[in-house]
């Protein structure tokens, strides 16, 4: 299914009609791996939406952002202070989802419930605002404070009294310099699907952590009693299955893992015979370096190195590209990346599924046909 003009007319948004329509209601859009290999820094209309609940309409003059908890002095800041009162920063930074791939997992064994990403839940933008620790500076930490909670505006329906999304950081991420309150996004204010009027843009983490429609800031000797921090976003190991898990046995989940995509040519293509473009992107969180990319045609016997788009920003992907001169036959195109750490990614998706189908980092293959 594809974007339906009305359903973007009512909700007022625009979004590249290739756009996937996961879900309407929440709604969840995903963009086809050409549409995010385009361009460096994903255009509004490409990036992804991820939304658990509804997608609040927020009036910037009421709006005000409250800081409370552990600190010395509580705040509420509208927009403006926000804006007038702290130095702003800018982050190139990708945005990728926990479920990103979820669909090569579920293709292993079900996981239902959740939404099959493919390799389409991840962008990476231009985020403009005030570094996080600059306005926990002001607020005072107490000691003995661990996490900082954040609480957005939207509703969450999980069959009790709604409630806002939320989720935490732990305070030493939370003091680093690329943890943004962002109010801009590419240079124009914040989209109203992406968090209008503003959002925390945590760098290196899962998604979920980059809360929208961001209402309050807490800080918190624990993490966050948010249902989406405290069920949602736990890894478990492969073993364990729905009927017996729980929750409070998962890992909750911070950074994003070394990853790497083939977007160029797609699952199933029928390819011509000789030189042919093969391209993707990598990414890893942390801020360790994307440092080699690497492709195989023989199930990882021999490699070949793609060439990576200069390193620019830590945070952000890295976009590979390389040639492949391949006759008739039937092949499949394998990628993994290696990182600065010499790290690389898991040979296989078996190794690390997991029921809620978080963080597939296995390595990416593609089967073409070449005539
Ligand atoms: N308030 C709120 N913030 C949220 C969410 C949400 O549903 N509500 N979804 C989270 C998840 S799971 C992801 S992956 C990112 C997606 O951001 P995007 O929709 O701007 O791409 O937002 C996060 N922030
Ligand atoms: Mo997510």
């Amino acid at each position: 299914m594809s974007v339906d003009d009305t359903l973007l007319e009512t909700l007022n948004i625009r979004k590249h009609p290739d756009m996937v329509v996961y879900q309407e209601n929440p709604l969840n859009l995903g963009a086809s791996p050409e549409l995010v290999r385009q361009s460096f820094i994903t255009p509004e209309v490409h990036f992804f939406v991820r939304n658990h609940g509804t997608v609040p309409q927020v009036n910037i003059y009421n709006y005000r952002l409250s800081v409370t908890g552990m600190v010395r002095s509580p705040l509420k800041l509208s927009l403006p202070e926000l804006q007038s009162e702290f130095s702003p920063s800018t982050v190139i930074a990708t945005l990728q989802c926990a479920g990103h791939r979820r669909n090569e997992l579920a293709a292993i064994r079900p996981i239902p419930g959740e939404l099959p990403w493919s390799a389409d839940a991840i962008g990476n933008a231009i985020w403009r605002g005030v570094p996080l620790r600059d306005v926990l500076k002001v607020a005072g930490i107490e000691a003995g404070a661990q996490h900082i909670a954040f609480t957005g505006l939207d509703e969450i329906d999980k069959d009790t009294e709604p409630f806002g999304f939320g989720g935490s950081i732990p305070l030493e991420k939370a003091l680093e310099s690329e943890v943004l309150l962002a109010y801009e996004m590419n240079g124009e204010p914040l989209p109203r699907l992406h968090g209008f009027p503003l959002r925390i843009v945590v760098p290196g983490y899962i998604g979920a952590r980059s809360v929208k429609w961001l209402a309050n800031i807490n800080v918190q000797e624990q993490p966050s009693t948010n249902y989406f921090q405290q069920k949602a976003y736990r890894l478990f190991p492969p073993h364990v299955q729905a009927e017996e898990a729980d929750w409070e046995q998962g890992t909750m989940l911070a950074d994003l893992p070394l990853n790497s995509v083939i977007c160029q040519p797609r699952e199933g293509e029928i390819l011509r015979a000789g030189p042919t473009a093969i391209n993707g992107y990598a990414i890893t969180g942390k801020g360790s370096l994307v440092e080699r990319v690497e492709l195989s045609l023989d199930e990882g016997v021999t490699w070949k190195e793609a060439s990576i788009q200069p390193r620019s920003h830590s945070w952000a992907w890295r976009f590979w590209k390389a040639t492949l001169d391949l006759h008739p036959g039937q092949y499949q195109i394998i990628i993994r990346t290696w990182d600065s750490s010499g790290h690389t990614q898991p040979v296989d998706t078996k190794q690390i599924w997991n029921w809620k189908g978080y963080l597939n980092h296995a390595w990416h293959r593609v089967s073409v046909s070449v005539h």
